[in-house]
């Protein structure tokens, strides 16, 4: 639906963009705010701005706060592993537990709420692989807005790989999913791929629009962006089209703010009686929009089946390379993204291997026969060997 924003509004928005102080931007976006027509075409912007203005807020309280050498708070974990996975769920729901039952991190449970205040780190080994699982401080209503330690979970879901939203099996899990996805929704972060992606990259003067469109526009030209971008005062920019993308779509990537972020829903405590009907309650209502796991942190029930889910949720593949002379191919795997190519896995490993790649042979189970020769467009699945020849 088309937001429809007076010139004025657009101006204002450039505006913000160009905040040169949180406080600054706080105050551009405030106008910004009071001059959106309020009707359904821009609910959701209107949200967005809010949770940002939530946030700008947040952050200028904290910058008060600091005392100089005291310990920040944390909006974000240095990534390690194959994958970084938040979980993200309301307090008591198990979510120190998971970390200690899976992960090598040392922490302690506790029996008060909202025990964990900085997010916590550790190391989750599934098959050959190692993905960092990070718990978030517990969600509550109104998260989105500011509330609790609020702002800080979900930027750590934002600036994650995937997300685990971990309800309690002996309490409504219906309630707390619909909180959580709910949450998700007001902070523009969506678990469910959407049908195109634009990223708009601004460029200093002179470069001018770029518009490359990789996927297709729905029910708009190329000059219709071009004319949209320009309403915002956006001239200079390389902007990148995915997917089928409308000029809503187009126009929401303006506010940057939608990101997707895959996600499954872990139901614990599945060791407790009556737990098996509320995950039939909670398994009818989610549907197939998302997998539901049954686990226990107590009885370690589920936990493989964990593993495989957060593997396929992440669309990754591992691909093993080989030296043309040895015959053992190495034991750590590349991870690349689902649908990724021997040019992919070559730009991965040094520019200069792409660049000098001849030819590649490949073994896997789905070919006729092994090896197979191959080009540079050749698609990798999990668990593929490669052998690269360069000139
Ligand atoms: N019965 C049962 N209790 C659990 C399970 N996992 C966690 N708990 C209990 O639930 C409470 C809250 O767990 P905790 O991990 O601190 O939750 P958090 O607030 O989400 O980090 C603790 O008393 C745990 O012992 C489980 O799988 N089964
Ligand atoms: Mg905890």
């Amino acid at each position: 639906m088309p937001t429809n924003l007076t010139g004025e509004a657009r101006k204002k928005w450039n505006e913000a963009t160009r905040a040169r102080n949180p406080k600054e931007k706080l105050k551009l976006l405030q106008e910004f705010h009071s001059l959106i027509p309020k009707h359904k075409g821009t609910d959701k912007l209107r949200a967005q701005i809010k949770t940002k203005m939530a946030s700008l807020r947040r952050e200028l309280e904290e910058e008060k706060r600091r005392k100089p050498g005291s310990r920040t708070s944390k909006f974000s974990v240095e990534k390690e592993g194959a994958a970084q996975t938040i979980i993200l769920g309301q307090t008591k729901v198990g979510r120190s537990s998971l970390l200690a039952t899976i992960t090598n991190a040392k922490i302690e449970t506790s029996n008060y709420p909202f025990a964990t205040r900085e997010p916590v780190p550790g190391m989750f080994k599934f098959q050959d692989l190692q993905f960092q699982i990070v718990e978030a401080p517990a969600l509550v209503r109104g998260t989105a807005e500011g509330k609790g330690v609020g702002q800080q979970t979900l930027a750590l879901a934002r600036n994650a790989d995937s997300l685990i939203l971990m309800v309690d099996l002996l309490k409504n899990p219906i309630e707390q999913l619909t909180l959580i996805l709910h949450e998700l929704e007001i902070a523009r972060l969506l678990i469910k791929k959407p049908n195109a992606k634009v990223e708009i990259e601004r460029k200093h003067m002179g470069v001018g629009l770029r518009i490359f469109v990789v996927g297709r526009l729905v029910k708009a030209t190329l000059r219709d962006v071009e004319t949209l971008l320009k309403s915002y005062g956006i001239t200079n920019a390389i902007v990148k089209i995915f997917g089928h993308a409308t000029l809503d779509d187009v126009e929401e990537s303006i506010f940057e703010s939608v990101v997707y972020r895959p996600a499954i829903v872990v139901a614990n405590k599945f060791d407790v009686d009556g737990s098996q009907e509320n995950l039939r309650k909670l398994r009818e209502f989610v549907g197939d929009r998302l997998e539901v796991v049954p686990i226990s942190c107590k009885t370690g029930f589920g936990l493989e089946e964990l593993g495989s889910q957060l593997f396929r949720c992440l669309e990754i593949v591992r691909v093993y390379t080989k030296e043309p002379n040895s015959k053992e191919p190495s034991s750590a795997p590349f991870i690349l993204r689902r649908g990724s190519t021997i040019a992919d896995l070559a730009r991965s490993i040094h520019s200069d291997f792409y660049e000098r790649l001849s030819f590649a042979r490949v073994w896997a189970k789905r070919l006729p026969y092994s090896p197979r020769k191959v080009g540079l467009s050749f698609v990798l699945e999990d668990k593929d060997i490669v052998e690269m020849h360069i000139q």
